[in-house]
């Protein structure tokens, strides 16, 4: 028996050099092999990793790892999404640049992440912020807009009235500049955008085909294009009061998807932005405040649905268009103009926001939707709105209808309703998804490559020009878009006109830069970075592994920016992830010292009692609950602690080993330590065997009961665990793993029992030797390293990263056994399990020979025993 303990620190850095140095996880696009490309969620490289971060690599890893081993040419590539806000933080804070700060945790978190094993190919690393990539994404950007997929308006930023600069949502923080902390303001500015909008309805459908994606991300995707029908129904101006406005139009336009509702309206709303409300606040300096107003706070769509509701009324009445009342129009700050038309019909009744508004305004609250089974006498919205379904009243033509059917009548009604030369309803499909702005003011981004000339307007800059290089010498020292500022680099001629121009100096919204770059992988490096042959042939990825947060935006921005390049012809494919799996965090215990300071899990130990205590001082430590690791709270286990102490074949294997992989999952020392013994138990089990089978056997032609066992449960184990690492049940191939060594450990303990009367039989030796030969290939894709070290210990040779899957043998994995049911005078009372071809007669003497037939009967001989085979057993006593 192998008493030497697997030394992972020695082993470990060993076995990368060798992958490394002979290339092993470099892919070549030319391979004939049939392709597997996988792929983790590049990381923003914002310092260090912790092991926290992870768990999605490690998964990838075993994909990647796996599917090698299954005979695909697998891509399996690393990079950063480097460009944002962050690095400008830091620039700010320590007086860099932020190229260097983020090159240079690019450095530190490779060599982080080489520490974790991943068989990753390096060469084709890519950083977004290199200007090789995102000059590729101006051309991109000029291709999109070439076919009509960008575009620039005007459209609303934050703006810091202190700072005199423009902020990111996440830089405004409860409606205030996160360094000013003065009041944000709403500015129009002039943006690009590109047409997500239009895509709309084919982003949806595309959800249908994406059946390895969880359901529920597609639901999330599906919300937020929020596709809905309804009704557009245009409500007529009724005489305005003297001195409203001149020129009014005949009619306003709403949207509803509740015209059912029509005879509970008791206002209109105008949008702040409406132009009606333009021109009404032209002449009337007290909507113009409240506009103004009603411009103060964020841009940002959450914070507006929060606000609280805010009216003003203009004095215009509008026609009911079924007959009821006029109603009274206001401009409402809750009414969006960028969704359906900017104005809406408010009902009281049956809607929450416009119940806190009528409620406001004491405007009449007329319910029109009866619920099921309720009393109209008895039933009231005076407290709150009724949403759900029902039957109409208090409307006239509708009453009596279910909800869905007054809907249709009037929206037939309406429809044939003609008013000047149109109809009063139309039918209309509106989706809340908005156009993608993609402009920001910041540095470090990629440019946007226009020259705006006061002559011929934004001129794209000609191909010859490309790449627009950001300039290095740029200084931090005041708020505002260094490019603005910078003394030379936006003055520029017109490559038109000639005439003096300036370029754009907004730079693109960092999720354009992670809305391709997994086709700039399949390319080979150091060719372009985005070719369509090369594209074609990876793309989709195959499996593709990040967090949930990017459930939505990332997700769909880069399923339509694949679906634009395909329409422009760069790519053929439409959906860029076939299969999607989201993990869950890594979550750990935080810790605090008696002022109440966070403290690192290193530098807390028990003391001789039990009681958590800092080490050194050995003064008292609170534990919190286990939460997400984070820098913030200190919570965090750098990789490098735990290769040194475990070595990281034990992190991998925690990792995947504790929770189901889309579950969060807690690392603690008890959860790391059982890992490293269960480490040392393989190592033990090939030593083990060597030690009593040293020789390779060839394999014999009969085989006993015993080794038929064994080979059944490693045929088994081998089968089993390849279905659950193609379903990503990490944790599920983890305890086969251990159910398995519990089978194979036992067998080499009756096989050392009977080594001791001579040499181990050969079909025993053989059967011994394939299931640590299978044990070894099994878990390699989990504990990489120390598969390595057990196949050099069996094999003596090769590599395991280059060895296949074990061959499975379909007869070994038919269960050839049965499990009988025993009846004793028609009691069920236990069972019996027996070879599937054993007799009755055999089945009979093994069931007399139970304890439990003993006690039953008492020592007395049965009546009877009737035998139905492979169903029952039937004991008469
Ligand atoms: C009358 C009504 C009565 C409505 C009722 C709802 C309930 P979805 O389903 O998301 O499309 N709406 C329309 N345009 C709006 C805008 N620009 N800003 C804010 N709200 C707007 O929502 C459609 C509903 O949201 C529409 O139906 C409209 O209010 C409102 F008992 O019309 B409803
Ligand atoms: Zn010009």
């Amino acid at each position: 028996m192998s008493t030497e303990r697997y030394n992972a620190r020695e082993a470990e850095p060993r076995w990368q050099k060798i992958w490394d140095e002979r290339g092993i996880y470099r892919t070549r696009n030319d391979d004939p092999r049939p392709k597997y490309y996988v792929l983790e969620m590049f990381p923003y490289p914002s310092g260090r990793i912790h092991i926290g971060h992870g768990r999605n690599y490690v998964m990838g890893d075993v994909v990647a790892r796996f599917k090698r081993m299954k005979g695909f040419n697998v891509l399996h590539p690393m990079g950063w999404d480097a460009f944002g806000l962050p690095a400008e933080n830091a620039a700010i804070e320590r007086k860099t640049h932020p190229g260097k700060w983020t090159y240079e945790n690019i450095a530190t978190m490779r060599e982080q992440l080489k520490l974790l094993g991943l068989s990753l190919d390096w060469s084709r690393e890519i950083a977004t912020c290199d200007v090789s990539y995102y000059g590729e994404q101006q051309r991109i950007f000029l291709d999109f807009l070439k076919g009509g997929f960008a575009y620039r308006r005007e459209s609303e930023v934050n703006w810091d009235p202190v700072d005199n600069t423009v902020l990111a949502n996440e830089q405004v923080i409860d409606g205030r500049g996160w360094r000013s902390g003065a009041l944000v303001e709403r500015r129009k500015l002039a943006q690009w955008f590109f047409r997500i909008s239009d895509a709309s309805e084919e982003l949806l459908a595309g959800l249908d085909t994406l059946e390895r994606w969880p359901d529920k991300v597609r639901l999330m995707q599906r919300n937020w294009i929020g596709r809905s029908e309804g009704l557009h129904v245009r409500f007529v101006l009724a005489d305005a009061p003297a001195g409203v406005a001149e020129n009014l139009p005949a009619a306003i336009k709403v949207y509803t998807t509740r015209p059912d509702t029509l005879f509970g309206a008791a206002f209109l709303a105008l949008s702040p932005g409406h132009p009606l409300t333009e021109k009404l606040a032209a002449a009337n300096p007290a909507l113009a405040s409240f506009v103004e107003e009603c411009r103060r706070g964020g841009t940002s769509t959450a914070e507006i649905e929060t606000q609280e509701k805010m009216g003003f009324d203009t004095g215009l009445k509008v026609r009911h268009p079924l007959g009821g009342p006029d109603l009274p129009v206001y401009v409402a700050n809750f009414v969006l103009m960028d969704y359906g038309t900017g104005a809406i019909f408010g009902c009281p009744a049956h809607d929450q926001r416009d119940h806190d508004f009528a409620r406001k305004y004491a405007l009449p609250i007329t319910p029109v939707v009866l619920p099921p089974d309720v009393d109209p006498a008895s039933f009231s919205v005076a407290e709150a709105p009724y949403e759900g379904e029902g039957t109409l009243f208090n409307s006239g033509f509708l009453d009596g209808l279910t909800v869905p059917a007054a809907k249709e009548k009037v929206a037939l009604r309406l429809e044939n309703e003609i008013l000047g030369n149109a109809p009063v309803g139309e039918r209309a499909v509106n989706y809340r998804l908005r156009d993608w702005g993609i402009s920001r003011q910041r540095y470090w981004g990629c440019p946007i490559p226009i020259i705006h000339c006061d002559s011929c307007g934004p001129v794209p800059v000609p191909e010859d020009q490309l790449p627009v290089q950001l300039p290095e010498d740029v200084t931090f020292d005041q708020p505002g878009n260094p490019l603005d500022r910078h003394p030379s680099w936006k003055h520029v001629n017109c490559p038109q006109c000639g005439a003096p121009a300036r370029r754009e100096t907004d730079t693109m919204d960092t999720f354009v830069d992670s809305s391709w770059y997994f086709a700039r992988f399949a390319a080979e490096p150091g060719t372009a970075p985005l070719q369509k042959g090369a594209a074609d042939h990876w793309l989709p990825v195959d499996q593709y592994i990040g967090g949930i947060e990017h459930a939505i935006l990332h997700l769909l921005y880069s399923r339509f920016f694949i679906r634009t390049l395909k329409k422009l012809g760069r790519v053929s494919v439409a959906e860029p992830f076939a299969g999607l799996f989201t993990q869950g965090m890594i979550v750990h215990e935080t810790y605090k010292d008696a002022e109440g300071r966070w403290l690192f899990p290193e530098e807390v130990e028990r003391d001789g009692e039990g009681r958590p205590v800092k080490v050194g001082t050995g003064e008292p430590v609170t534990i919190g609950a286990p939460e997400k690791m984070s820098k913030s709270k200190k919570n965090v286990v750098p990789p490098e602690i735990v290769a040194d102490t475990y070595g990281v074949d034990c992190a991998r294997w925690f990792m995947l080993a504790d929770t189901p992989p889309e579950r969060d999952s807690e690392w603690t020392s008890a959860g790391i330590e059982g890992a490293w013994r269960f480490v040392q138990r393989l190592w033990r089990l090939v030593g083990d065997t060597v030690a009593l089978a040293p020789e390779e056997v060839t394999r014999p032609a009969d085989f006993g009961a015993e080794s038929i066992a064994l080979r059944r449960a490693s045929h088994r184990l081998a089968a089993q665990v390849a279905e659950d690492i193609e379903r990503l049940r990490f944790n599920v191939a983890v305890a086969r793993v251990h159910a398995f060594a519990n089978v194979f450990a036992e067998s080499l303990t009756g096989a050392r029992t009977g080594a001791a009367a001579g040499p181990v039989a050969p079909d025993l030796a053989f059967a011994l030797r394939e299931a640590a030969t299978f044990l070894t290939a099994v878990v390699a894709p989990m504990v990489p390293h120390l598969a390595e070290e057990c196949r050099l210990v069996l094999a003596g040779s090769g590599l395991m990263a280059e060895a296949g899957w074990p061959q499975v043998e379909d007869e070994l994995l038919v269960d050839d056994t049965v499990t009988l049911p025993i009846q004793i005078n028609g009691k069920r009372r236990g069972e019996i399990v027996v070879p599937k071809a054993a007799s009755p007669a055999e089945v009979e003497k093994a069931v007399l020979a139970l304890d439990l037939i003993a006690q039953a009967l008492d020592g007395r001989a049965p009546k009877r025993i009737i035998v139905v085979p492979q169903r029952i057993v039937n004991v008469v006593a």
